[in-house]
């Protein structure tokens, strides 16, 4: 009989290619040939679909961003460029207590920020001294890229590179000199670290910096300066064609708009990129509005990857010690990214020793076995399902598949039954707060959306509803279900090939950070003067009340104590609703004792602020004993004269 096929299928010489590509198709023709009386069809894919390195990138779910450069060892978000090489000495550095803390945390992947926006290179590139090489560390022969690596794959991890397109270092910033040693340095991360599994490109780009001594602003056309597609993705494609590459609009995979970790609630897998201003869409220069969310029947398959640094901010900094992520914070995140079809890209954040603290890494473990046992075992697992409708009767698309664990086996209903209902009978009663649905995605992301009901009551009651399925779709409830019976409704405009129905019961974890006992002065010592009546709003404790003023000439905002105190901290908080009005990008702070004589007490520049609007906490130079501040914000992220603040507090 087999060789009677195979007769059959060398008669069909076109069938060929398809036939080695595609199992299933094999065993329907299979099914299909003059032996049998009927044959099973796949459905036919709907809309664009993703790639092989998609599929494996799907399948990931978690991975880490790792900042580590001079600029942890200045305190900042941003290095300027001006960096001594000679700060960058770590004594305790250990690329292994990092990928550990990662591997508790179930993550997959590790990505080496092999170079960010300050320009020191993190291996001992040929295209510029400013690296590894010209430090003390390890007298200048260490390669920490190559750690990260060795690292990485000693603990079973994927590993993967961040090199920053922005260098505000190399005085060739600016010129074509300066994209034809970037291509050079991304063609040495591509050849000689092993498999890469993304090369991430950030869309912070160009501005002021060192630029090898000018201090100057540079600003370059971002939808041409580094011609991404003409010349430097096929870097990437041509040496690691299994890369995902990671920029605002893709190709691969986009970012989802935000530094929070959060895809919106409908959050398709597919997209048209559009261009900011109606311009080609490229890295740095895209309309967002579509990232978060992205397109329903979008041209092209690009997921979000959801990125959220562990702290508030991407680099380590000694004063947010006590604000690392929670085991179960991380895991809201985890329900908002993966669970809403994207990649979960957590920023972990050495201290300038080399390591992790201690608060990181707890935290990672306690994440990782909230994540293993909420997920240990599916309790739909020995359901009795039964659909209204099968694809041709057929076991190959039964009800069964919804619950093998395997991504890519699936139930599936006749072309001509786009609402199929799939009743089950659950084993026993189960107590459930989550809902896991999948569809075989390699047939595309086809469904519109579910509704699940509950048999409550001697009736069927509605329970959750969700759009936006695709590769993985979580649905939290507001409290945990005891149920026996549930109903899934499916709503496509093609045959759904769903490929799981799973429930869970989100595990408890317990965990404490070790504080670190920040002083803030309490608000009610604090006032702000020669000021509008809205303007308690930045001192009222309340971090979602908004104080909007224009700055009336003076371009200050001026506090005063009830009595002088020491002080070594300004906090200043940016508003919270989304907005970018009145956001400065470039602080001054001035004090006083007596409201006459001022002196400077620190500046600098709120770096990422716009796509991170997280707390800025400003160190002043030493303690000081002051009983007035002047607060003067120097540049702003929109445009006018107004300025705004959230919460302005003070620390001892
Ligand atoms: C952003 C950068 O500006 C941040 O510093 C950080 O590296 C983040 C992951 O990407 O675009």
């Amino acid at each position: 009989m087999e060789f009677a096929l195979l007769l059959w299928v060398n008669s069909v010489s076109s069938a060929l290619n398809f036939l080695i590509m595609n199992r299933k198709t094999l065993l329907s023709l299979f099914l299909f040939s003059p032996f049998f009386s009927f044959g099973q069809t796949e459905p036919e894919p709907y809309g664009a679909l993703p790639s092989e390195r998609q599929l494996r990138w799907h399948e990931m779910e978690l991975y880490t961003l790792i900042h580590y450069t001079p600029t942890t060892f200045q305190d900042k978000e941003w290095g300027y460029g001006d960096a001594a090489p000679e700060i960058f000495n770590p004594d305790r550095f250990d690329a292994n207590q990092i990928a550990r803390a990662a591997v508790a945390g179930g993550f997959r992947g590790l990505i080496s920020v092999a170079k960010h926006h300050d320009g020191f290179c993190l291996w001992p590139t040929q295209t510029t001294d400013y690296s590894v090489k010209s430090s003390p560390w390890k007298d200048g022969k260490g390669d920490m890229v190559r750690e990260f690596m060795q690292a990485s794959h000693d603990h079973g991890l994927a590993f993967g590179v961040y090199l920053s397109a922005w260098d505000r270092n190399d005085t060739r910033y600016g010129t074509e000199d300066y994209t034809e040693a970037y291509r050079e340095q991304l063609t040495e991360l591509m050849s000689n670290y092993g498999p890469i599994f993304t090369s991430w490109h950030d869309g912070a780009n160009g501005g002021d910096g060192y630029y090898g001594g000018r201090n100057e602003k540079r600003v370059i056309d971002q939808t041409t300066y580094y011609e991404w597609e003409e010349k430097t993705w096929p870097i990437v494609r041509r040496l690691q064609p299994m890369a995902m590459i990671f920029s605002d609009v893709g190709p691969d995979m986009r970012w989802v708009g935000n530094e929070k970790g959060m895809a919106a609630e409908t959050s398709w897998s597919t997209l048209t990129p559009k261009g900011k201003d109606g311009g080609p869409p490229t890295p740095g220069s895209v309309d967002n509005a579509n990232l978060p969310t992205g397109d329903r029947n979008g041209e092209f398959w690009i997921p979000a990857e959801c990125d959220v640094p562990q702290r508030p901010g991407w680099f380590y900094h000694e004063n947010q010690n006590d604000q690392v992520k929670t085991p179960d914070e991380l895991f809201e995140i985890y329900i908002n990214s993966v669970g809403r079809g994207g990649g979960m890209n957590l920023g972990l954040a050495p201290m300038p020793e080399g390591i992790l603290h201690d608060n990181d890494v707890r935290s990672l473990e306690g994440f990782g076995k909230k994540i293993k046992e909420t997920f240990a075992a599916n309790l739909a697992q020995g359901a009795v399902a039964t659909a209204n409708n099968v694809r041709q009767d057929h076991a190959l698309f039964s009800e069964a598949n919804l619950f093998d664990a395997d991504r890519y086996s699936y139930y599936a209903s006749d072309d001509h039954v786009l609402n199929p209902v799939i009743e089950m009978e659950l084993d026993g009663v189960q107590e459930f707060d989550l809902i896991r649905l999948r569809e075989n995605i390699k047939l595309g992301q086809r469904l519109d959306s579910v509704r699940i009901d509950v048999w409550k009551e001697e009736r069927w009651q509605p329970l959750a509803r969700a759009t936006s399925i695709g590769a993985n779709r979580l649905i939290k409830l507001d409290a945990p279900v005891r149920a026996s019976k549930l109903r899934v409704a499916l709503f496509a405009p093609v045959a759904p090939t769903l490929s799981e129905f799973a429930l869970f019961k989100e595990a408890s974890s317990e965990f404490q950070l070790t504080k670190s006992g920040r002083q803030i002065v309490d608000p009610k010592q604090l006032s702000i003067i020669h000021a509008d009546q809205q303007a308690k709003r930045a001192l009222d404790g309340d971090k979602q009340t908004v104080w909007e003023t224009r700055l009336a000439g003076t371009g200050y905002v001026e506090m005063k104590l009830d009595v002088a105190q020491q002080i070594s901290r300004v906090h200043y908080w940016p508003r919270q609703d989304g907005k970018i009005t009145g956001v400065p990008t470039r602080y001054e702070i001035q004090g006083s004792l007596d409201g006459k004589e001022w002196r400077s007490l620190a500046a600098g520049e709120f770096s990422n602020i716009k796509a991170n609007a997280t707390e800025q906490v400003i160190e002043l130079s030493q303690r000081e004993n002051v009983q007035f501040i002047r607060f003067f914000p120097k540049a702003f992220l929109g445009e006018g004269d107004v300025f705004s603040v959230a919460e302005f507090e003070l620390s001892k």
